[in-house]
């Protein structure tokens, strides 16, 4: 399983220019992100987002914090604070067993009378929508930098924002990505000292302001 550190940022001309110069574009994708919940928010509230992407399944949720093994020190924590990390999980049976341990109210009677479209059928028994969704329009780059990967997207609702992503193995070294982010970040002459807000942060501000809220009052946006 893997692991995703992150920063987004707010890609300026004078950024655009820079990665344009000391980037190696690796290509444009178009894709449409599905995001499903119950209605008492049962998954985002614990900061867990499921969505289909391209037909696949996905879900996203924090890392678990080893004791002391991932202790963000020194001028690391400033760098940190700016960052996300997230794990990713592409197995549909694995994603259907996280989502379990936190959906209690499975209900095997509300698939009773509709028995087209079976494979989606766990999302009913667990009584789960889709609250957002949106298509992105995605530029890709890479550095010299070893794992650096810089997203440039574009959501269809007219938010840009960029990210700077390091994927690392589940218990990988968190410091070492974090420094390769600093350092993409420098030569990008990124300045911003607060996290930058994601599509997710924009599509409910607009479209969903009561689940917004209820993220917000948890800190989970
Ligand atoms: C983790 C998360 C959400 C799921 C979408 O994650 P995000 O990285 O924003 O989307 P995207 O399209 O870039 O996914 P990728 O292709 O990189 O896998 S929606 C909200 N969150 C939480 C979250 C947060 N609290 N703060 C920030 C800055 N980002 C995400």
């Amino acid at each position: 399983m893997s692991v995703e550190v992150e920063r987004k940022f707010i890609c300026s001309a004078d950024t655009l220019k820079t990665l344009e110069e000391i980037g190696v574009c690796v290509g444009q994708r178009q894709f449409h992100d599905q995001y499903f919940d119950n209605p008492q928010f049962d998954l985002t509230l614990r900061n867990m987002w499921l969505r289909k992407r391209k037909g696949c399944w996905e879900l996203k949720c924090p890392t678990a914090a080893v004791s002391g093994t991932e202790e963000i020190s020194g001028e690391h924590s400033e760098v940190a604070a700016l960052c996300t990390r997230y794990k990713e999980i592409t197995n549909l049976h694995e994603i259907q067993l996280r989502v379990m341990e936190v959906i209690k109210d499975v209900c095997e009677d509300r698939d009773a009378e509709t028995d087209s479209s079976q494979q989606e059928s766990w999302l009913r028994k667990m009584n789960l929508s889709c609250f957002a969704e949106f298509t992105t329009v995605r530029r890709s780059f890479t550095l010299e930098e070893e794992g650096v990967h810089i997203d440039l997207d574009q959501a269809d609702f007219g938010y840009h924002v960029g990210e700077v992503e390091v994927v690392i193995p589940e218990g990988g070294d968190v410091q070492a990505a974090l420094e390769k982010i600093e350092r993409t970040a420098q030569k990008l002459g990124l300045t911003g000292h607060q996290r930058v807000e994601g599509k997710m942060h924009i599509y409910l501000k607009r479209y969903n302001p009561a689940h917004y809220t209820k993220l917000k009052s948890v800190h989970i946006l």
